[in-house]
């Protein structure tokens, strides 16, 4: 019988290309993220290439009360395989003391507390289950701390602490739990962390040959797809010319 994954911020970057490489997988898929119209076009597309049925979910992760209508009405209470929380956002790049406090929120309520509502809802299923899989997407701003990134490196610091703490109390549930922290990806992750800035997030990877979103969504089919008996726990991912999160060898 096929598998389900529920995939959230799959309108974009990573958790775009892990739904791709799911349903290529012979996943169903569940796909959230606010941007309905892609939601559309990722499920058009999806399902007439791999014959898999894909049902989309626009909610603003945010929104506790949405995220729990969504796992109470608008998912029923077929089986889920996996859940892959990879929405997220960084927002701003400044010294603490210069930060703007609507952005610390932006990535505290998305990147901590979303992931959180979202796996409040649909691990005690696994529980019942007793079977499941949790992916995390936390980053290298999860293990290192790196000037200006300080709220953002809190909530990535946050996720890891979070697949830690849910790998210990999962394990003997027959639930597995997966943190995979990327280096540098090129998606739209710096357009949104600069405000729609274009040419700034260019710049980041400017001489440097990042991860694509494919990269990050290989390594999470490859977690999911190991036996019963395997769990890939946690999994550090770099461009082969970042060193750690502040030295890249551009050319
Ligand atoms: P993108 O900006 O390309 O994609 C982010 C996704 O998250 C989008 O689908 C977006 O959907 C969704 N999202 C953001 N805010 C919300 C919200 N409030 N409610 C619902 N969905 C939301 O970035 P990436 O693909 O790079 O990022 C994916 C994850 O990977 C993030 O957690 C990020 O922190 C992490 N990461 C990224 C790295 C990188 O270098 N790119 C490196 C390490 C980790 P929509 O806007 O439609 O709501
Ligand atoms: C995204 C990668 O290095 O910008 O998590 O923090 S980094």
């Amino acid at each position: 019988m096929s598998k389900t994954a529920i995939i959230t911020g799959a309108t974009a970057g990573i958790g775009e290309a892990v739904a791709i490489e799911f349903a290529n997988l012979g996943y169903n898929l569940i796909l959230t993220g606010r941007r309905k119209e892609r939601l559309e076009k990722l499920k058009s597309e999806l399902e007439l290439k791999y014959s898999v049925s894909v049902s989309i979910h626009a909610f603003d992760i945010r929104q506790k009360a949405e995220v729990e209508h969504f796992c109470r009405n608008e998912i029923g209470d077929q089986t889920i395989d996996v859940l892959v929380n990879n929405a997220g956002l960084a927002s701003g790049l400044s010294p603490l003391h210069e930060g703007d406090v609507d952005d610390w929120e932006k990535m505290i309520d998305t990147n901590v507390k979303g992931l959180l509502y979202i796996t409040r809802e649909i691990a005690p299923r696994m529980v019942a289950a007793k079977s499941g899989h949790i992916i995390n997407v936390g980053s290298i701003a999860g293990i290192e701390v790196y000037p200006n990134g300080n709220v953002y490196c809190a909530t990535k610091h946050a996720v890891h602490a979070i697949s830690e703490g849910l790998r210990r109390e999962l394990f003997d549930k027959g639930i597995k739990v997966t943190n995979i922290a990327p280096g540098l990806v090129e998606t739209e992750f710096s357009i949104v962390r600069f405000h729609g800035d274009e040419n700034r997030a260019k710049t980041v990877y400017q001489g440097m040959e990042a991860l694509t979103a494919k990269d990050i969504a290989d390594c999470i089919a490859f977690a999911a797809t190991r036996p019963k008996h395997v769990n890939v726990a946690d999994m550090l991912v770099l461009p082969s010319c970042q060193g750690s999160a502040t030295q890249v060898d551009r050319q």
